[in-house]
């Protein structure tokens, strides 16, 4: 499948979690079991006949949040314009109109205090915009990552020779912008090779770098495809709890739905309530079935269920999510481990595609994350999310030097159109703050 491009986000249209998170209380970091989930024996379907999974059909039309809750506060970071007041219920056409062209868009009208609404249809509001809107998006998305490069190669590059000097600081430049050491290594040995000893411009630094990054990050900028011949292609999700994987999985179903698709969502986080209202939510706003149990059930017998009522229903693309975190590594670890030996049981080549959402903003612990994940389950795809607003951007590069594991997207906001094919000469002149053609 090929992503397209989307357009942006309005405020409303984050992901619902916040509503759903509020109602536990459940503090990311801090959360507590609220009951040990459980040690079911397995095969799960075999062993227990487990409650039968809760499928939500497919709503006609759904709010983005509970009813009850008022529209997300103006304070929100990165407010984007487009009215934040809830628009008039529409249809959830998941499919955008035509495309539109993406201009400056008026500044946000203040939020008035509203009265408990129906919380606004998302998917159906937005266009995708031009391709110089997605770059524009990106290159804005970027700008902490960029500025940070940027205002240090002109620092270090003015009127100022390429000489031993200039090349350790800029190396050491690109290592505190996330790079890490043999990306910034390498890229300098390049930036050395042709110039050295010669006087160079900044620009032309910025020029260079940009061509060594694109290098290096292009053959990991595949998009995520999926089999025609599998029913489903089976996508479990991984990742540490925050980083994205429930957000990701509703922006990928509406991708997956505009493209023609059958999706369904299993909630295989069984570890919050929260979680699997979470997921409910992105369900009825992409018009998407959930496989859901209760807190606490077995997020492997679920995982069975889910993938035989999609084998049953042929359907073209099973998301599954996971925990973020349990009671502690080890447990997390076993859960993943059980959830694949058991989809296994169903469809040895299963999960077809395990992907790990990898929050940008921590920097370089990324690569612990692909490490640690990498030994519990087979990732073989990584989505780089929160790439707006982070600083720490550059560590896409050194992810891709490392490990080379495919990136098949990247998230660029909260909204449900913020998910992008990894563009790798778009991100790489994107980060050295240049215009993308
Ligand atoms: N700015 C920005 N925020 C994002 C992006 N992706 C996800 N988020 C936000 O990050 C927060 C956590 O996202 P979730 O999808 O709940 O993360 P998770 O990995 O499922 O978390 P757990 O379920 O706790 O393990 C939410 O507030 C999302 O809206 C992104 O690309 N950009
Ligand atoms: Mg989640």
């Amino acid at each position: 499948m090929i992503f397209r491009w989307f357009g942006r986000k309005k405020p409303e249209e984050t992901a619902p979690k916040d509503e759903a998170a509020k109602d536990e209380s459940v503090n990311l970091e801090s959360a507590a079991p609220a009951a040990e989930p459980e040690e079911a024996p397995e095969p799960p379907a075999a062993a227990t006949p487990a409650p039968k999974p809760e499928i939500e059909p497919v709503p006609e039309l759904a709010p983005a949040a509970p009813s009850t809750e008022p529209p997300p506060v103006p304070s929100a970071p990165a407010a984007e314009p487009a009215g934040i007041s809830a628009p008039p219920a529409a249809p959830v056409p998941v499919e955008p109109p035509a495309p539109v062209v993406f201009a400056p868009v008026p500044e946000p009208e203040p939020v008035p205090e509203l009265p408990p609404a129906p919380a606004p249809a998302a998917v159906a509001e937005e266009a995708p915009p031009t391709r110089k809107g997605w770059f524009a998006k990106l290159k804005e998305g970027l700008s902490k990552s960029s500025s940070k490069l940027t205002d240090g190669i002109t620092g270090i590059f003015t009127k100022r020779k390429l000489d031993d000097e200039a090349l350790e600081e800029l190396e050491e430049l690109l290592i505190t912008a996330d790079l890490g050491p043999a990306t910034a290594a390498k890229v300098t040995a390049e930036l050395a090779r042709t110039r050295f000893g010669k006087e160079v411009s900044p620009e032309e630094v910025k020029a260079t770098l940009a061509a060594e990054v694109s290098k290096i990050v292009t053959p990991v900028a595949k998009p995520l495809v999926l089999d025609p011949a599998l029913k489903p292609h089976v996508i479990l999700v991984v990742g540490v709890n925050g980083t994205g994987k429930t957000t990701t999985i509703g922006k990928l179903a509406r991708q997956f739905k505009a493209e023609g698709k059958s999706v369904m969502l299993a909630a295989g986080d069984t570890f919050r309530a929260a979680a699997v209202s979470q997921l409910k939510i992105w369900g009825e706003r992409t018009g998407c079935p959930v496989v859901a149990r209760d807190t606490g059930a077995d997020a492997a017998g679920l995982a069975y269920d889910a993938l035989e009522r999609a084998r049953a229903e042929k359907v073209d693309v099973l998301l599954i999510d996971t925990a973020g975190r349990l009671q502690n590594k080890t447990g997390l670890m076993e859960e993943l481990r059980k959830i694949v030996r058991v989809i296994k049981k169903l469809d040895e080549t299963a999960p077809h595609t395990t992907l790990l959402t990898l929050d940008a903003t921590t920097g370089q612990n990324a690569h612990s994350q692909v490490e640690i994940f990498r030994d519990m389950v087979n990732v073989n795809g990584l989505i780089l999310t929160k790439l707006d607003g982070s600083a720490r951007g550059g560590v896409l590069v050194s992810l891709a030097e490392k490990f080379k594991i495919p990136v098949h997207a990247i998230g660029v906001g909260e909204g449900v159109y913020d998910l992008r094919p990894f563009d790798a000469d778009a991100f790489a002149k994107s980060l050295m703050g240049l215009h993308a053609d």
